[in-house]
């Protein structure tokens, strides 16, 4: 039976988790567009050519690599995932899919093996939000518009558009990135947990069959700056105590509108003017909220915005929000989840079913093809850390997984 090579998956990973890397906190900082993120999609495009696999780079700045199916006509399975990553990242989350899906091809060429569908890996472009969230992929499924290239923004206020630009890139190219569905078979991805489930569990691999959908806003709380010692406490109207107040609405409103699924993380706020006697007079604030089920996440949106206008009203605030990204919770093709399933059978490996917590590019192609994703156990649940790691004995395991499944989709 065919399998990966886990040394040379290793030195890759190796290589490449050096590119971006913050010698003090050991952190990966590969945001999208940034020096470090060309230097490692240069060095990923390096590779590809290094196996003789037709590379192409899309407007989006996407990465492919094609082992080409004898049947110039035919459909194309994707494998991939990105290599961008959030400021102090650790080295799995995204590159490990599209270093898997590196070597998955790098075997079958060697092995000279070609199928009735082409095989394609891909490195998608700013999937962790510098700038919204998945550009790449939402390139790819034809849903960027020329809005989102010019006022999608990072938190310096440098938009989409101009930071690539500042590439040698052509914003707008990406707006002719757009795949024909018909000419695309299906797509999978190999991510890290980034939870707990399969660590605690000891199981070797998760076989994903939904994938939660999420908000995010960029909220704006505003009051009036004021002296902090002469302003009377009860004539304030503090913006940051806003803030507060809604922060500790978060456990009410999951309680009363959530799942057990659902989550609501405040992962950025501003206190302005920053002065210590200063009474803040505005405060900028991202939340990003998740559930698997849409409805609820709707629900979820209209209780935030209904705490913030009370919020407002009792300390005589003004609020408003920019939606920054909303993504739809997705099913995993049935067709796909049962096809791993069997894979893993076969290949005797530990494995659950289970959802997906975080969001990925997977969910963004099922707009456009058949999905299915593979996920390996996440060490104490962690990541979006340099503390993420996966015992290689389980990346060898998904590793296979995924080369077992493309050779069933490619039409082996
Ligand atoms: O935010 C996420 O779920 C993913 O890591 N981009
Ligand atoms: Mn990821
Ligand atoms: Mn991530």
């Amino acid at each position: 039976m065919t399998c990966i090579d886990i040394e040379r998956l290793k030195r890759d990973f190796f290589e490449l988790s050096e590119i971006g890397r913050n010698e003090e906190d050991r952190g990966i900082y590969r945001t999208a567009f940034s020096e470090a993120d060309m230097e490692g999609r240069a060095w990923f495009r390096s590779k590809l050519e290094e196996i003789g696999l037709e590379t192409r780079v899309d407007g989006a700045a996407n990465v492919f690599g094609r082992l080409k199916s004898s049947d110039t006509k035919a459909k194309t399975v994707i494998v991939g995932s990105h290599l961008d990553t959030v400021p102090c990242a650790g080295a799995l989350d995204g590159s490990l899919g599209v270093l898997v899906g590196l070597e998955c091809l790098r075997v079958l060429k060697e092995r000279g093996e070609t199928f009735d569908r082409h095989l394609e890996v891909v490195a998608f472009s700013d999937e962790e939000g510098r700038f919204g969230g998945m550009f790449g992929s939402q390139s790819v499924v034809g849903s960027v518009t020329p809005e989102t290239l010019e006022y999608y923004s990072d938190q310096e206020g440098c938009t989409l558009g101009e930071a690539m630009k500042r590439r040698g890139l052509k914003p707008f190219d990406a707006l002719d990135a757009a795949l024909d569905p018909a000419d695309i078979e299906s797509y999978l991805e190999l991510h890290i947990e980034q939870g707990p489930v399969l660590d605690n569990l000891r199981k070797s691999v998760g076989i994903v069959e939904n994938i939660t959908g999420l908000f995010k806003w960029l909220i704006k709380i505003r009051g009036t700056a004021n002296h902090a010692g002469t302003t009377p406490m009860e004539m304030r109207q503090d913006a940051f105590m806003g803030l507060a107040d809604f922060a500790h609405e978060i456990p009410r409103i999951l309680e009363e509108n959530g799942s057990e699924l659902s989550r609501a993380t405040i992962g950025r706020a501003q206190i302005l003017p920053g002065a210590p006697n200063t009474v803040p007079g505005l405060v900028e604030l991202t939340i990003d909220v998740r559930d698997t089920s849409k409805q609820i996440l709707e629900e979820l949106g209209e209780a935030f915005h209904r705490a913030l206008s009370a919020i407002a009203r009792r300390r005589k605030l003004m609020f408003d929000y920019e939606i920054q990204s909303v993504i739809e919770p997705t099913q995993c093709h049935p067709e796909i989840v049962d096809s791993l399933e069997s894979a893993a059978k076969e290949l005797d490996l530990n494995y659950l079913r289970m959802p997906s917590g975080a969001a990925h590019d997977a969910q963004i192609m099922a707009q456009l093809t058949r999905v299915g994703m593979i996920f390996v156990p996440s060490k104490d649940g962690k990541s979006h850390s340099p503390a993420e790691w996966t015992a290689w004995t389980d990346i060898e395991s998904g590793a296979n997984l995924a080369l077992h499944a493309l050779k069933r989709m490619a039409g082996a």
